[in-house]
């Protein structure tokens, strides 16, 4: 299906056509490591390419602001009712389009411009519109940030508790984009309820496993759960949001219709149906732990070769690598990996003596590897060939490229 699809539009539109072939050929050559990429099923894939791109559907199902609703009002229930099964929630909201899209509804649903907001330090492991100055939240509210401790760089509870008090939030929110460890929400909730502050739980990387319980889930405790639905929960680009409380649900609809969005994408909106959906197979959860697995074994064979990663290891689908005992920045290894076709991102790692731009971090995550089949003993020979990219890239260039081609040849995509 994938082929034809390429096929077609190569022949309709060679110029966008090659493009997609380049990339899907990027794709099926590279090892992927980005935590926050997947591969969507053939589904998935094909439910985002539908004709339902051509609808108009502002509103909620049974209250449009166009006719001929009827049939996308069918995939948007069948949507809702797939998620608040699977996590647990009383409303879902699956129309953002993007997680900052979420994120900026629960913003607006909780606090107004001016308002003191408690979230992850970037540079520690928070995403950017957890409070950074270049996005809308740095902007729009009072931001005050947390992080992690300097000896075990675990979330600091204590601080967290100790900023809570001192300044008195209106928001705490809890997640991230960089963190390895497993998020304590009950501690953040009691955090929040001390102080009197929303408490809003940001999954986007851990919502696969938050899905079938290999994470805690933030549902029974947060006012809101934001989430994308790309990451390890492997459907299409876009998010969605969770809570509840009636009257807090009632304010997110708003909050996204009219107030952050116009028309919601129904084709995608489609797409996140079917993810849903195979997120309720009991493969998904397999799924999940394998993620999990393949994590933990990269990790270990990673320190067994002299890397030192940030906490000491992973609990969750991610792991940060501080490569300053390399010698490298993050940018020139990224770089470097890209060039043996090995896709993973720089990142800062806390209390960074390197700026934004290099950083002294590689971000590395198994969600993608783990969907096209890799096992344990992959992750080690991975190891092996990011240590041969770190230390001799010149001599073993064309052993680690082939060896990169031979493993993912092994675990093909898209067939
Ligand atoms: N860009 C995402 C990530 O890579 O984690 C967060 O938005």
């Amino acid at each position: 299906m994938v082929k034809e699809v390429m096929s077609f539009i190569s022949k309709y539109d060679p110029e966008v056509g090659a493009a997609i072939g380049d990339e899907f050929a990027r794709q099926k050559r590279n090892i992927e490591l980005i935590a926050s990429e997947n591969f969507v099923s053939e589904a998935v894939l094909a439910a985002a390419g539908t004709v339902l791109t051509n609808k108009y559907a502002e509103g909620y199902p049974g209250h449009r602001y166009y006719g001929g609703c009827e049939n996308v009002d069918v995939v948007e229930r069948i949507a809702v009712e797939r998620a608040k099964k699977l996590f647990g929630a009383k409303f879902v909201n699956v129309q953002p389009h993007s997680g900052v899209s979420a994120n900026y509804a629960a913003y607006i649903t909780l606090v107004r411009p001016g308002d003191t907001v408690l979230g992850m330090n970037l540079d520690h492991g928070g995403h950017l519109s957890h409070g950074s100055g270049a996005n809308f939240s740095g902007k729009l509210y009072n931001i005050v940030s947390y992080g992690v401790t300097p000896d075990t760089n675990l979330i600091d509870y204590d601080e967290l508790r100790r900023l809570a008090l001192k300044h008195r939030p209106r928001m705490i929110i809890a997640g991230a984009s960089a963190y390895p460890r497993v998020i304590d929400f009950a501690a953040f909730s009691q955090i929040a309820k001390e102080v009197g502050a929303y408490l809003m739980a940001d999954i986007a990387h851990i919502c696969g496993l938050v899905a079938v319980g290999e994470h805690p889930s933030p549902v029974p405790y947060a006012d809101i759960v934001s989430s994308t639905t790309h990451k390890t929960m492997r459907g299409p680009r876009g998010g969605f949001l969770m809570t509840n409380d009636e009257e807090i649900a009632k304010k997110i609809n708003s909050s996204v219709f009219p107030g952050a969005q116009g028309g919601p994408l129904m084709h995608i909106i489609a797409a996140k149906a079917i993810a849903f959906g195979e997120a309720l197979r009991p493969e998904f959860a397999d799924y999940q732990r394998r993620i999990r697995r393949n994590a933990s074994a990269l990790a270990s064979s990673l320190l067994a070769r002299g890397f030192d990663l940030v906490s000491g290891g992973t609990d969750n689908h991610l792991m940060l690598l501080d490569l300053r005992r390399f010698g490298h920045t993050g940018r020139d290894m990224e770089r470097m990996l890209d060039s043996v076709y090995i896709t993973a991102n720089k990142n800062k790692i806390p209390n960074d003596p390197e700026n934004a731009s290099l950083t002294s971090g590689l971000r590395l995550g198994t969600p993608s590897v783990t969907t096209r089949g890799f096992t344990e003993d992959d992750m080690d020979k991975i190891a092996e060939l990011i240590r041969l990219t770190a230390t001799d890239l010149a001599g073993s260039a064309d052993y680690i490229r082939s060896e990169v081609e031979r493993l993912c040849a092994g675990h093909p995509i898209y067939r």
